[in-house]
Formats: C-alpha cells, structure tokens, sequence
C-alpha cells in the first residue's frame, strides 16, 4: 500500500466531486489545491506538467499524478484499505460488473450526454451553440436512464446490493448534474437518488466540492 501522502488538484466539478467523496468514504487524509476548471489555476506550467490536458481533477501521490476520475477512484479503493460496507471485488466476475455500471455512467450519460449539454449550452459562448445536439443529448440521456431504471431499483440499496461503491459514486455526480439540468428522473432512481443523499459522506463532500452553495449556512 502506497504510504505518500495524497493531493488532489481540484474543486467545483462533477469529476473533482468524485475524488473527495471516495476519500472521505475511505477515511483517508489529504491535501488539496483548491483550483477550478477553466482558471488560471490550470494554466500554470506546474499544473499543465501534471495534467497537460489542464483539466481537474488531477491526484498525485509520490511519482504516480493520476487524471481522470473514475480511475482515480478505482486506484483510490484499491490502494487503501476500503471500510465495512464498501465494495471491492473479489472475483473476475465481480469486478466486470462493477466496471459495466462505472463504464455505463462515464460513457453514455457522462462523456457524450451530461458533458455535451454542459459544453453547447451552459458554456456555448466558449465552445459554439449546438441547440439540436443538447436536445438529442437530453433525450439519449433519458431514454438510457430510464433503461436501467429497473435494474436500479432492483439491485438493491446500492447499484452493487447492500455494499456502497466507486459506481454508486460516478453515478450519484451524474445524478446531480442531471437533476441541476432539469432532468425529470424515472422514479427508482429518485428514489435511488435521495437513498444515496443520505450518506454523510456525500453531504460532507458537497460542502467540501460547492462551498459556494453552502455560504449561506456559514
Ligand atoms: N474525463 C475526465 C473529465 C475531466 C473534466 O473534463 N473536468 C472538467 C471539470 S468537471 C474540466 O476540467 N474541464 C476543463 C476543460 O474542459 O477545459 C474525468 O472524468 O476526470
């Protein structure tokens, strides 16, 4: 097990959201550069060494820099020694199940959907206006989450049974980016959604990831 101490470059995203929930689920302390995507933060020659595609989040730990949530979170699980209750797989069999949802999530409702409308709606000035696109976006985005609603309600409390997971995590993100979109979820999932919510770890990490939503509070 990897003994340097872990930082994480990046905060206010979706995918920064994912690294600082999964380390605080596995307990496991951490410094953080508290920079945000598309500022000038990302553009330092140090940062732009790091992740050349200056994108958050990025997770270094000694000689290994890491990009790309979901196998930051997957490294994360399995370097340190998840708690009760989390899972890791200990079959073939296991890890291929865990690995569709988390590919499932990253591609068709992250990568080509959620992202899409994020890119040609909210940030058209920056890259062009595509209005059919983010409406087909939003459509394929439902009609793959409705598809699996029924094997959401069914797999149990968690998208893996009665274990919480590095799925349930990418999943929960692209959830809340949906719902923040307007996105009236199938009702599993909502139910799914708010089930999930619960975990005091998702709440501590909101806080942590949006200060801005919580201000108010302080
Ligand atoms: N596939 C990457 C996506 C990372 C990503 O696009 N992060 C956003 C913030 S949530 C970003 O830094 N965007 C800056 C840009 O697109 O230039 C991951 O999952 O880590």
């Amino acid at each position: 097990m990897a003994t340097d101490k872990i930082t994480v470059w990046g905060i206010g995203g979706t995918r920064a959201m994912r690294v600082h929930w999964t380390l605080l689920e596995l307990g496991v302390e951490y410094d953080m550069h508290a920079i945000r995507t598309r500022t000038p933060g990302t553009q330092t020659e140090e940062f732009g060494r790091l992740n050349p595609k200056r994108k958050i989040p990025v997770l270094c730990q000694g000689d290994l820099v890491l990009s790309e949530s979901a196998a930051i979170i997957g490294y994360l699980t399995d370097s340190c020694d998840p708690p009760d209750g989390f899972f890791v797989p200990s079959t073939a069999a296991e890890r291929a199940k865990l690995n569709e949802w988390c590919y499932f999530v990253m591609t068709e409702l992250d990568a080509h959907t959620l992202y899409l409308i994020r890119r040609h709606d909210g940030l058209k000035e920056i890259y062009g206006e595509a209005p059919e696109a983010v409406a087909s976006a939003r459509e394929y985005f439902l009609k793959q989450v409705n598809a699996m609603s029924a094997r959401v309600e069914a797999a149990g409390v968690y998208l893996m049974g009665d274990k919480f997971s590095i799925a349930d995590i990418i999943f929960m993100t692209c959830l809340d980016w949906a719902i923040m979109y307007d996105i009236d979820l199938p009702e599993a999932v909502k139910a799914y959604h708010a089930r999930v919510a619960e975990r005091p770890n998702y709440q501590k990490a909101m806080r942590l990831n949006y200060p801005e939503l919580f201000a108010e509070e302080a």
